[in-house]
């Protein structure tokens, strides 16, 4: 809470081309929130360089997902939009709360787990301590909600935690934040292994429809999507297949599983996957064309970061200075 207002706060790693599943978990929810809650849209940088980056392709990206932001019908009046490395307070606020996690803690961390094993060549200290920065990133604006897909809940558990450990010894210093989950689409699957989460760092390209994929592209990669050998359209344990690609059509759709069933019974898996692909292409229409204006316009998205940069630093520096005072660090004026 900051005042009676109540905090929104999310963030996405500009650390490759965002996917249905960034978009249907996370970002297509963000701007739900923008009526009743003051809400902050951070693009962190700063995760991102948790793998290594090629910097230009980092650079591009962050202008990338500013743009998408908007495109994705976040209106930066009504949001603050900012880019996380230009509010110097998540770092340093992330090194004080690193001093209040457990290392244990931080070994439980499955993304730490799944992401050590992938990136073995590269296990650094910023990939286990990932999740702290994002700690900051949520504590410093007395957060109450963070709307995040189904993976990003064990962090926020442990932000909870770690909020609750400081408040225990320094009262009222944070707001306990509380994750919003999507009933639909908290987790899209792979389209080529669908036992899988769809993650924008999958090197198989066949696996993840992009929110800037064109028709066809989309269109073809629903029709190559890994079902299984039944040939009826229904929700089922054990058709891992079409139980996302009915996910995802109900996302699109807000069809109910069952309205889904009656709509394809008689119909074969080929009629189906067209269908998800038709319904996913339209939905991204739109936003791919507002995309494609902002992008254009480079000085404008420069001119937003730097406001939302502005306005987020304001709210942060407050709670920073509230933190280091409790803790006894010296203020002078
Ligand atoms: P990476 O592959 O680089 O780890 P990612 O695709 O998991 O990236 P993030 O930037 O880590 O993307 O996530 C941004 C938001 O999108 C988070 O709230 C996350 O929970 C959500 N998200 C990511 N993938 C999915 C998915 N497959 N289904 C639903 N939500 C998702
Ligand atoms: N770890 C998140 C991205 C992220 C985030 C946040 C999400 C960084 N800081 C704060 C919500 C709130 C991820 O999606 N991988």
């Amino acid at each position: 809470m900051l005042g009676e207002q109540k905090i929104c706060f999310s963030g996405v790693q500009p650390s490759g081309n965002l996917t249905i599943g960034n978009y249907l978990g996370a970002i297509r929810n963000f701007s739900t929130f923008s009526d009743a809650y003051k809400c902050f849209y951070c693009v962190v940088d700063e995760h991102a360089i948790t793998v290594r980056q090629v910097p230009a392709d980092l650079r591009r990206r962050t202008y990338e997902t500013l743009a998408l932001y908007m495109a994705c019908g976040l209106d930066p009046e009504k949001n603050t939009l900012y880019v996380q490395s230009h509010v110097p307070a998540h770092a340093e606020l992330s090194w004080i709360l690193n001093c209040y996690t457990m290392f244990g803690e931080l070994s439980r961390m499955t993304q730490f787990k799944d992401k050590s094993t992938k990136h073995a060549d590269n296990v650094n200290a910023g990939l286990f301590t990932y999740p702290v920065l994002m700690a900051a990133d949520i504590l410093l604006y007395q957060t109450d909600v963070v709307p995040v897909g189904i993976d990003q809940k064990q962090h926020v558990e442990l932000a909870r935690n770690i909020a609750e450990r400081f408040n225990q010894l320094f009262p009222d210093t944070f707001t306990v934040p509380e994750p919003m989950i999507p009933q639909n689409g908290k987790k899209i699957m792979s389209l080529a292994d669908p036992t899988k989460k769809m993650s924008k760092s999958d090197e198989n390209q066949n696996a993840i429809v992009y929110i800037l994929d064109d028709r066809d592209t989309i269109i073809r990669k629903f029709r190559r999507a890994v079902t299984d050998s039944d040939t009826v359209v229904r929700f089922a344990e054990g058709k891992d297949g079409i139980n996302n690609l009915m996910t995802i059509y109900s996302c699109f759709t807000e069809k109910s599983m069952e309205e889904i069933e009656r709509e394809f019974a008689g119909k074969g898996y080929g009629d189906f996957k067209l269908a998800v692909g038709e319904v996913c292409a339209d939905a991204l229409a739109p936003v791919q064309a507002r995309y494609k204006e902002l992008l254009a316009d480079k000085a404008g998205l420069e001119a937003q970061m730097k406001k939302g940069a502005e306005e987020a630093a304001y709210y942060a520096r407050k709670t920073l200075a509230k933190v280091q005072k409790k803790l006894g660090f010296v203020q002078v004026r």
